[in-house]
């Protein structure tokens, strides 16, 4: 087994719909009320993901959370057997049942912060759950999260999964995609880099005026505590208040890293000159490649339409660098045109590849939003839930279940409809014994 950055992709979850439940994310309020295609949801994901293997890379999935949650629906008084919480809830309020219905969990660079072995102080991988405080819809799944992540990286003595921090704005923490590294091979030392929108404890510090900031430098910290890093392998930089309140709800809206590569938007963070300065004073020897796109060539809007930085920038096995992109940044002129002159710059990224996330991207999940990163030493990588990755056989398997489970359609008010939730639990029944998750499910915990 080779040292590899193996991307974990969410599986689109069955109920997968357009509820308009994310302020401060645009494609989530443009296309509220929309009518959803969960069926090909879940196949544009697959496909991105044999996309990947098909390179050359190690690509894992997780499983989604089980949804509607029930549970949650109960402990918010709605009382009956399943289907009757279902009625009541459709009838007395169906915004909170269709937050109860969301398929978020898809979005796996939301499903916690991940620091590889090099990093720790123990040699461990460790796993955060993100606790995604500040939105209803996604503040009910880090538990689920977290025993996906138990039953997919299993072994104990390699890997360390951590409880969520805790349940409020204060510690609002959106996981990987406030997150990056950066580092010369996998698996050796890396800088750990943390972007937060604002100090919830110091509130003179500056923060967005109109839209949320997500993620607090408080639970940043609190992160890199946890993960056992040091001064000297973390940078933590404020996003540009500014940004946040045109639409960049999470850092990886606009930079993306891999290796020793930052590609930046000139207005992503608040003082840009001093954060890549720390960045490359803890790097020490190894150089960094800075690729700033600056607002001339790319404004802000293009860049959230197009999602340019929630792309991922990925190591070939010849160790050249690729972008995988939405094709939403073909359909840009001036984002096209950029990327059409950055693989011909003198920059480690030498091609990029389109791929239709467009499901998703309604949404504002864009290629990076599905993936969770995991830097795995040779020795690591065998310690993963095998039936986690996926090969030519999983692509086949995980398409039929898809094929045979999926809707092919789905609007809001299909969700007052509680045989969806029996197809959605018989499916995700089966799909953990295709991954061979065990129980992790609260109706399979019962
Ligand atoms: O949290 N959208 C997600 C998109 C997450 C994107 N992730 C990253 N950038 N890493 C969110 O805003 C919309 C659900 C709805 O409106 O139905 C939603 O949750």
């Amino acid at each position: 087994m080779p040292n590899v950055e193996m991307n974990f992709d969410g599986l689109v979850g069955p109920t997968h719909n357009y509820a308009g439940l994310s302020y401060g994310n645009v494609a989530s309020l443009n296309n509220a009320k929309g009518l959803s295609h969960p069926k090909q949801a879940a196949q544009q994901g697959l496909i991105k993901m044999k996309t990947l293997a098909d390179l050359g890379l190690f690509q894992g999935v997780l499983a989604p959370q089980a949804r509607p949650d029930i549970g949650v629906l109960r402990r918010l008084g709605f009382t009956g057997n399943d289907a009757q919480v279902i009625n009541k809830a459709a009838k007395s309020d169906p915004l909170l049942l269709a937050a109860c219905y969301s398929a978020s969990s898809m979005w796996t660079a939301n499903a916690a912060t991940v620091s590889p072995s090099a990093d720790t102080a123990d040699g461990k991988v460790h796993f955060t759950p993100a606790n995604l405080t500040n939105k209803f819809h996604r503040s009910i799944e880090p538990q689920s999260t977290g025993r996906v992540l138990q039953a997919t990286f299993n072994d104990p003595t390699t890997f360390v999964h951590h409880n969520h921090l805790p349940e409020n704005d204060h510690f609002g923490d959106e996981g990987a995609a406030n997150h990056t590294r950066f580092c010369l091979g996998y698996e050796q030392p890396g800088v750990e880099f943390f972007v937060y929108g604002r100090h919830a404890f110091d509130t003179s510090k500056p923060a967005p005026k109109k839209f949320p900031a997500r993620q607090t430098i408080e639970a940043s910290k609190a992160v890199a505590r946890l993960h056992g890093l040091n001064d000297a392998n973390t940078v933590f930089a404020l996003q540009n208040p500014d940004v946040i309140d045109q639409g960049v709800f999470h850092n990886d809206v606009i930079s993306v890293g891999n290796q020793n590569v930052l590609f930046y938007h000139e207005q992503a963070f608040a003082q840009t000159e001093h954060v890549l300065a720390e960045i490359q004073r803890k790097m020490g020897d190894i150089p960094m490649h800075f690729i700033q796109v600056p607002t001339a060539a790319v404004s802000i809007d293009d860049a959230v339409k197009s999602y340019l930085f929630n792309t991922q920038i990925i190591t070939l096995p010849n160790g050249e660098m690729a972008i995988i992109a939405p094709t939403e940044a073909l359909e840009n002129l001036a984002v096209k045109t950029y990327l059409n002159e950055l693989i011909s710059a003198d920059t480690p990224i030498k091609q990029v590849k389109y791929i239709d996330v467009k499901q998703s991207m309604q949404n504002g999940g864009g290629p990076a939003c599905l993936r969770l990163r995991v830097a795995l030493k040779a020795h690591e990588l065998s310690a993963v839930n095998p039936h986690t990755r996926i090969t030519e056989d999983k692509f086949i398997e995980l398409n039929t279940w898809v094929e045979k489970h999926y809707r092919d359609e789905l609007k809001i008010a299909d969700l007052a409809d509680p045989h969806l939730l029996t197809e959605s639990q018989t499916a995700l029944d089966e799909l953990t014994q295709i991954l061979h998750l065990g129980s992790v499910y609260p109706f399979q915990l019962e």
